[in-house]
């Protein structure tokens, strides 16, 4: 149904919108009736309209929800918050700012978000003109091992795929069917395997996407590495691989052949390593490396271990030496569209940033996103350099990362604490100031989709703005003017920011407004066209020399050295996995989808729930050598034996809100601090436990 029809059904008013509960972001649109949103589903306009996702369709009810923040508070010195006004807020804050940045310098002030394009107004006040080198993504958390070796081996931080035209497709830690079930691109990805694409699936659990998948390979986890090198072996020792495109495009191909040979990667190696027999890696490599086009890629069960990102880099390597990258049917480089930035500073006005981002003083000079693991050290210590004020914007650390119980210690030590939120996080409820933001549906926005081709999204308000909330462009403008800064940030209304940053596409701004979105041509091979890549050498990197002037391995390759592994004492390895109908920490005061699932649990085998005398349901209590955990027991063939997994794992136990609290287990305080040495991303998988039933 086209939008005039329901518009004219259900007398609502369609405004553009996007979807902020999955970071995938789809194109949405709004139907709007008496300042209130009916309905929400996929752009039609766009290609990756997404209209049957469960978690987007019910996301409406953030826009109601009376446990919404309504107005700014700051922690008063019972420790309690109390209302303070916008203008006490911002005129604090920025004082505070100041004092830190006269007594300690710019960088003392670290601001993290999770993917949000308003940051660019971020970026401008405190990166620009304040002057930190500490404005971060909270990617340390997601998907920064992948985030690496894609930088590293295609100059590129988010290859997407193009599972539409693909005949092979081989995922490695990742469940598209599960909580990412109603995605454009894994409806594509079931499209295709209609017309006879083939889908192998690497997973210790038989995850629903091993359910669906042609071949389903149990491997032990944290053990990727080995079997992709080990597929690599036999595609180099059996010529297999694309010799022309290799020649013509690949940095390193004789190095990383002559790696794999020499180290004996073989997949008699890997059998022991992985549990994988030596006949199905062969079988599997053949296959990849014959059947054109292909696409191999790896998510969370690969980034989760401190061998993640080895694997990551061999499994980009396998498609690039068999010539599968960038064209139909492969991982695809994405293009990005032409956007402004919404306002400019001046070069005098920019202040030059003397210190070395954290991340580099820390000593991970390649870590795409600040290693959160190691914040504590430096408010706690001082270490590399003192860090005095934090802010956090959509994102919830307190709940989402290890290590509960320093995160608070390091909460409680810093001089000022800022988080901007659209409810009273953890991570609000542990900061000094509490600044409401308005909703999704409240605010405007302009971004980069996850689409393979360049897609503009332009969300609008739909509505007013719940309470006193507002949206963060008006916050920074707001802090800016207190800070000394106003002048750069001078507009009207949101469309005066919005029609600048627009103003390159090759489309109207009335026709964008019109629509919410702009799709450009979706360009295959475009390396091939467009003067080689922007890694150094202009070709695919299997072999990184920045890695190694670093002082790292410029090859993949395997070692166990930093893994936990489970013993005697912790005989489970504890990993996570996503639920499939609630994301991140966004969704559980979310009516709808607590109707669907209100809680968390552990899922373990059949077997060795029997041996510990448990049944389906019971209550268990989950310890680390960190802490323990009370849970409900789901008993399963679908893990395998000395596995136990939380789904989702971190959204539940102690949540704000009226529908969450007290429901579930927040697992995260049983994870000790462990990252990847190279990234820094978090290994949130290692972690071992023991169980028994209460
Ligand atoms: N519904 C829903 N959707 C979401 C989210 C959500 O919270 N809920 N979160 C979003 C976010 S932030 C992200 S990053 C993505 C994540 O998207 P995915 O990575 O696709 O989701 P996960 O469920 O974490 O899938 C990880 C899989 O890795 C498996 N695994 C564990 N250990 C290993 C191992 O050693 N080797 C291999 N090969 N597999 C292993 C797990 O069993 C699981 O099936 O999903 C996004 N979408
Ligand atoms: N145990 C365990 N822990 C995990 C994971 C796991 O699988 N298991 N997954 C990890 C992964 S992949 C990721 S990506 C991270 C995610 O963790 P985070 O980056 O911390 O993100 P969320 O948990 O989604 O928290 C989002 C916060 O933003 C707020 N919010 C929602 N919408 C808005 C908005 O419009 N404006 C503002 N200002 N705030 C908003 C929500 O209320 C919430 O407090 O968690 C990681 N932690
Ligand atoms: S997949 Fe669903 S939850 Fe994720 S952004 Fe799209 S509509 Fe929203
Ligand atoms: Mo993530």
């Amino acid at each position: 149904m086209t939008r005039d029809v329901i518009n004219e059904i259900r007398g609502t008013k369609t405004v553009p919108g996007v979807c902020m509960i999955c970071p995938w972001h789809c194109p949405t649109e709004n139907f709007v009736k008496n300042g209130r949103v009916e309905y929400v589903r996929g752009n039609e306009y766009a290609v990756n309209a997404t209209s049957r996702c469960v978690k987007g369709i019910s996301s409406i009810h953030s826009s109601r929800d009376s446990d919404r923040l309504l107005y700014p508070m700051k922690r008063n010195s019972q420790g309690v918050h109390e209302r303070i006004s916008w203008d006490d807020a911002l005129t604090q804050i920025a004082a505070r700012l100041k004092a830190n940045k006269d007594a300690f310098g710019p960088e003392s002030l670290v601001y993290l978000w999770h993917l949000d394009s308003n940051e660019t107004f971020t970026h401008k006040l405190f990166g620009e003109l304040y002057g930190t080198p500490n404005l971060s993504g909270h990617g340390a958390a997601c998907d920064q091992d992948r985030r690496l070796a894609a930088l590293e081996t295609f100059a590129h931080p988010l290859p997407v795929k193009d599972y539409a035209n693909s005949r092979f497709v081989m995922l490695w830690g990742a469940d598209p069917f599960g909580p990412n079930e109603a995605l454009h691109e894994n409806r594509e990805l079931l499209e295709s395997m209609k017309k006879g694409c083939r889908l192998v699936v690497v997973d210790p659990n038989r995850s629903r996407t091993a359910e669906k998948a042609h071949l389903w390979l149990p491997i032990k986890p944290g053990t990727d590495g080995a079997l992709a090198l080990a597929m690599a072996y036999h595609i180099i020792e059996t010529k297999s691989y694309d010799q022309a495109f290799c020649d013509e495009w690949v940095h390193g191909f004789s190095e990383f052949a002559e790696h794999v040979l020499s180290n004996e990667y073989t997949p008699k190696w890997a059998e022991t390593i992985t549990g994988i027999s030596r006949e199905t890696i062969i079988a599997v490599a053949d296959e990849f490396a014959l059947t054109k086009p292909a696409l191999m890629d790896g998510l969370k069960g690969l980034v989760n271990y401190t061998t993640g990102l080895d694997a990551l880099r061999t499994v980009f390597a396998l498609n690039v030496i068999t010539g599968n990258i960038d064209g139909p049917g492969n991982l695809i480089l994405k293009e990005l569209a032409p956007l402004d930035m919404p306002v400019d500073i001046p070069e005098e006005a920019i202040t030059a940033t003397e210190q070395l981002p954290l991340g580099s003083a820390m000593g991970y000079p390649l870590a795409p996103d600040m290693p959160t693991q190691l914040l504590p050290e430096a408010v706690l210590e001082g270490n590399p350099y003192p860090v005095k004020s934090l802010f956090f914007h959509i994102c919830n650390p307190a709940q989402s990362d290890p290590n509960t119980r320093l995160f608070e210690k390091m909460m409680a030590a810093v001089d000022l604490s800022v988080t901007i939120d659209i409810y009273m996080s953890e991570t609000a409820q542990l900061s000094e100031f509490v600044l409401p933001e308005a909703s999704t549906y409240e605010r405007a926005e302009v971004r980069e989709s996850l689409w393979a081709g360049p897609q503009v999204v332009f969300a609008q308000p739909a509505i007013e703005p719940l309470g006193e909330s507002k949206p963060l462009y008006e916050i920074m403008k707001g802090l800016a003017e207190k800070m000394g800064y106003g002048e750069y940030f001078q507009w009207n209304s949101w469309e005066d920011w919005a029609r600048k940053q627009t103003a390159f596409l090759p489309v109207t701004y009335e026709e964008l407004k019109e629509k919410g979105v702009w799709e450009g041509e979706l360009r295959y091979h475009k390396f091939k066209t467009d003067g080689g890549l922007a890694t150094p050498s202009g070709k695919f990197e299997i072999y990184s020399n920045l890695f190694e002037e670093m002082g790292y391995s410029p090859l993949p390759g395997f070692s166990e050295e930093h893994r936990i592994k489970p013993d005697a004492e912790y005989p489970f390895q504890l990993i996570n996995c996503k639920m499939q109908y609630h994301c991140g920490t966004h969704t559980q005061n979310n009516p709808y989808l607590m109707s669907i699932v209100s809680e968390n649990w552990v899922e373990l085998n059949t077997n060795d729930a029997r041996r510990l005398g448990i049944a389906d349901g019971d209550r268990v209590e989950v310890s680390s050598p960190q802490a323990s955990a009370t849970i409900s027991a789901k008993v399963s063939e679908a893990v395998q034996p000395g596995v136990a997994r939380v789904p989702h794992g971190h959204g539940f136990g102690r949540r704000f809100g009226t529908l969450a609290r007290g429901k579930g287990t927040h697992i995260n305080p049983l994870f000790e601090t462990r990252m990847n040495p190279v990234s820094g991303g978090i290994s949130f998988n290692e972690c071992t436990v023991n169980i028994r039933k209460i």
